[in-house]
């Protein structure tokens, strides 16, 4: 897959571009059917099958405060969004002034002149532009006039029921509830998220001797406090452990962080970058009244999560 960060860094338009326009915020499987859509409906004509989002998202730029976390930051997304065979992905630098454009300019001069759009596959509920003035009718009013197709996908390939509640917002509701399961089977892959290696408090690897690696999250979406089983992808490795999301208060720090002990596994992952697939959450996080007591039950948890990640 071709990345092209910048509208500057498209010299020529593409040959019979069929395009797919959106945020993506966690690629899933509604997103995967409209990118399945694209590239069947490119492959028909020849053609050159492109998805169009944007960075940073754009309720970052409009809204100054109170966005919701992503589901995915970028590096993931594009990851995703090639691994689903797409040809080309156009991330345009979200701004005020780009915001500012008519739906007419945004057809005319971008998807059609700068990109050579011939069709565009939209979901149902579609729409974009200054104040969201873009939908379908529009893009089929100007169709005829720049002569490019506008299909509007259904939710074909799916479960009915599922189709009707699959969106952004309601895995973003899924994963802050702990209900990684069904977070799963609208994503279509575990939840994720990525973070560097940081220094913990040097307490659980020498006073529980259950060590831990502590991560540090940026803007994504975090989980329910609680403890899950995961698996922890390191360098081309994949290992299974338990995690830890919240206050520890058992001791009095109250300091919130994210760890995960990792089974089979006794090196120093300090500084590095690992990927950490939510499961299934496994109990709240509990105030012991000692520190055996709650190496007992992290004990438990690890069989527990065994089991769980097992075959
Ligand atoms: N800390 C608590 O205070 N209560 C808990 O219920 C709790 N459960 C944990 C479960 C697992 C699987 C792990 C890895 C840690 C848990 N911790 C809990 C955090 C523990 O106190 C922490 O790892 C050490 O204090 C080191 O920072
Ligand atoms: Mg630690």
């Amino acid at each position: 897959m071709k990345i092209f960060d910048h509208l500057d860094k498209i010299s020529k338009p593409f040959s019979n571009a069929v395009i797919t326009i959106g945020n993506f915020d966690g690629v899933h499987i509604g997103h995967q059917a409209l990118f399945h859509e694209v590239i069947e409906t490119a492959e028909n004509i020849g053609g050159t099958s492109i998805a169009m989002t944007f960075e940073p998202h754009p309720i970052r730029v409009l809204k100054q405060n109170g966005h919701p976390p992503l589901i995915t930051l970028y590096e993931q997304k594009a990851e995703l969004i090639e691994r689903t065979g797409m040809d080309v992905l156009i991330c345009i630098p979200f701004t005020h002034a780009f915001a500012s454009l008519s739906a007419e300019e945004f057809i005319r001069d971008l998807l059609v002149g700068t990109i050579g759009m011939k069709a565009i596959v939209v979901g149902e509920d579609y729409s974009f532009g200054k104040n969201r003035e873009g939908n379908i009718d529009l893009l089929k009013s100007y169709a005829a006039e720049y002569g490019f197709e506008v299909i509007v996908a259904g939710w074909i390939k799916m479960s009915k029921d599922l189709a009707d509640r699959i969106s952004s917002t309601r895995i973003r509701e899924l994963v802050t509830d702990g209900l990684m399961a069904q977070a799963e089977k609208m994503l279509g892959r575990p939840y994720q998220i990525r973070g560097k290696v940081v220094a913990g408090r040097d307490r659980g690897g020498k006073l529980l001797g259950i060590p831990t690696a502590n991560i540090n999250l940026h803007d994504e979406l975090c989980p329910k406090t609680g403890i899950y089983a995961v698996t922890v992808e390191y360098g081309s490795k994949q290992y299974k452990g338990v995690a830890n999301i919240g206050y520890s208060p058992t001791f009095d720090d109250h300091e919130f962080t994210i760890e995960v002990h990792i089974f089979d596994f006794d090196g120093n992952m300090y500084g590095e970058k690992i990927r950490v697939n939510f499961v299934q959450r496994i109990r709240d996080e509990i105030k012991f009244s000692n520190i055996s007591e709650l190496i007992d039950q992290i004990k438990k948890d690890i069989a527990t999560a065994r089991e769980l990640l097992a075959g």
